[in-house]
C-alpha cells in the first residue's frame, strides 16, 4: 500500500471523514437519528472536546478574502502529524501527553551569534500578533486558522546570518519513545523542511507559538511550528528544536520520500497538478462543496516577486 501523503480518494480513506464530519454535524446539533447510530458504532471519543472561551470569542471572524475561521474542533481535531500517526482525527487523543517542556530551540549553523533559546524565553523575546492565515494542504482540502505567533525574520536578524547563508532548514523533534510514526521506515526522521532564505525572511513567515488565542497544543506542534501560507501545509514544521542556516538547498521529510511528487519549493499553484491529482480546487474543511484554489494560496501579491523569472513548473 502506498503509504504517502494522498488526497481523500480511496473508499479506504473516505471512510473516517465522512464518520468525522457526521460526528461535527451530530456535535452542532443537526444531525438525524442515523448519524448518532455512526457517532454510538464507529467514534472513538464520545466526547466533543469543548471549545475553550479564547476559541469562542473569535468565532464569526474571517480572512481578508471574507473566508470564515475553520470551527475550532476541525483545526484541532483534523491533522497531519505523521509522527504521531498517518490518521488525522487519531493525532489529537494520541498527542495528548506529548511533553512540550522542557525545550529548547538551537538557532545556529551559519550564523555569527548563534544561539540556543528556552522555549519559554523565546516566546516572550518577540511581539507576539494575531494573524488569520489559509492553511492548504496538498491533499486537497483547507483550513482558515487564527494562528498567534512571531515573525521569523526577527529571530533571523538575531543570531546575523553569514553571507554564505542561503537556506533555512527546519528540524522538528526526534522521540520515537513518545511518537510511535517515527517507528516507520518509510521516513527519513526527524521531520525536516526547509526555506530559501528570502523566503524565511519574508514578513509572512510566522514561527506560531499558538492558535485560537491560546498556546498551541501538541497535535499543532506546540511548543513552535513555523507556518508558511502560500506553500502547501507539508512546509510548515512542528514541533521545532532546531533552525539551521545552511548554504546548499537542504533535506526534506517529503521530498526524500517522494521527490517526484513534492519539491523544495512546493508553493500552492492550481495550474501544476500533482502527479496523482490536481490542485486546481480544494474542499474547505466545514464547508460543502469546492472552491478554486488561489495561485500562492491568495497570497501572489506578497509573495510572487520572490519567484520572478523562476519556472514554476519546473520549481514545484
Ligand atoms: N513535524 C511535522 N510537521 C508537520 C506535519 C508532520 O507530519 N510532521 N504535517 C504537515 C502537514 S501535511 C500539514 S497539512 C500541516 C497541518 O497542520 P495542522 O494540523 O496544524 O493543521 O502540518 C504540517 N507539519
Ligand atoms: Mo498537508
Amino acid at each position: 500500500m502506498n503509504k504517502w501523503h494522498s488526497p481523500k480518494i480511496r473508499s479506504s480513506e473516505i471512510t473516517p471523514e465522512a464518520a468525522y464530519l457526521n460526528r461535527r454535524q451530530f456535535m452542532q446539533g443537526a444531525a438525524v437519528v442515523t448519524a448518532g447510530a455512526l457517532l454510538a458504532a464507529c467514534a472513538p471519543k464520545a466526547d466533543p472536546t469543548p471549545i475553550p472561551t479564547e476559541a469562542a470569542a473569535l468565532q464569526g471572524q474571517t480572512d481578508e478574502l471574507g473566508g470564515a475561521l475553520t470551527p475550532y474542533e476541525a483545526v484541532t481535531g483534523y491533522n497531519n502529524y505523521y509522527e504521531f500517526t498517518t490518521d488525522k482525527e487519531g493525532v489529537a487523543p494520541m498527542a495528548k501527553d506529548f511533553k512540550t517542556r522542557p525545550w529548547t530551540v538551537e538557532v545556529s549553523g551559519l550564523v555569527g551569534k548563534p544561539r540556543t533559546y528556552d522555549i519559554d524565553e523565546l516566546m516572550k523575546r518577540f511581539p507576539i500578533e494575531e494573524r488569520i492565515y489559509r492553511l492548504r494542504c496538498v491533499e486537497a482540502w483547507s483550513m482558515v486558522i487564527p494562528w498567534r505567533g512571531f515573525a521569523l525574520n526577527q529571530l533571523l536578524k538575531e543570531v546575523e546570518p553569514t553571507g554564505a547563508a542561503k537556506y533555512v532548514h527546519f528540524v522538528s523533534i526526534l522521540d520515537p519513545k513518545q511518537m510511535p510514526g517515527q517507528n516507520s521506515p518509510f521516513y527519513t526522521w526527524p521531520y525536516s523542511e526547509g526555506l530559501r532564505l528570502d523566503e524565511a525572511m519574508h514578513d509572512l513567515t510566522l514561527m506560531s507559538t499558538g492558535l485560537y488565542g491560546k498556546d498551541l497544543l501538541p497535535q499543532n506542534g506546540a511548543p513552535l511550528r513555523v507556518v508558511v501560507p502560500w506553500k502547501y501545509g507539508f512546509k510548515s514544521a512542528k514541533g521545532i528544536v532546531k533552525i539551521e542556516l545552511v548554504a546548499e538547498q537542504p533535506r526534506t521529510l517529503w521530498s526524500d520520500a517522494a521527490p517526484n511528487e513534492y519539491g523544495f519549493y512546493s508553493n500552492v499553484n492550481p495550474d501544476v497538478s500533482h502527479p496523482r491529482w490536481s490542485q486546481a480546487s480544494e474542499r474547505r474543511i466545514g464547508e460543502s462543496g469546492r472552491r478554486p484554489t488561489l495561485m500562492f494560496n491568495g497570497y501572489a501579491d506578497q509573495v510572487a516577486s520572490l519567484y520572478t523569472g523562476m519556472d514554476l513548473q519546473a520549481n514545484y
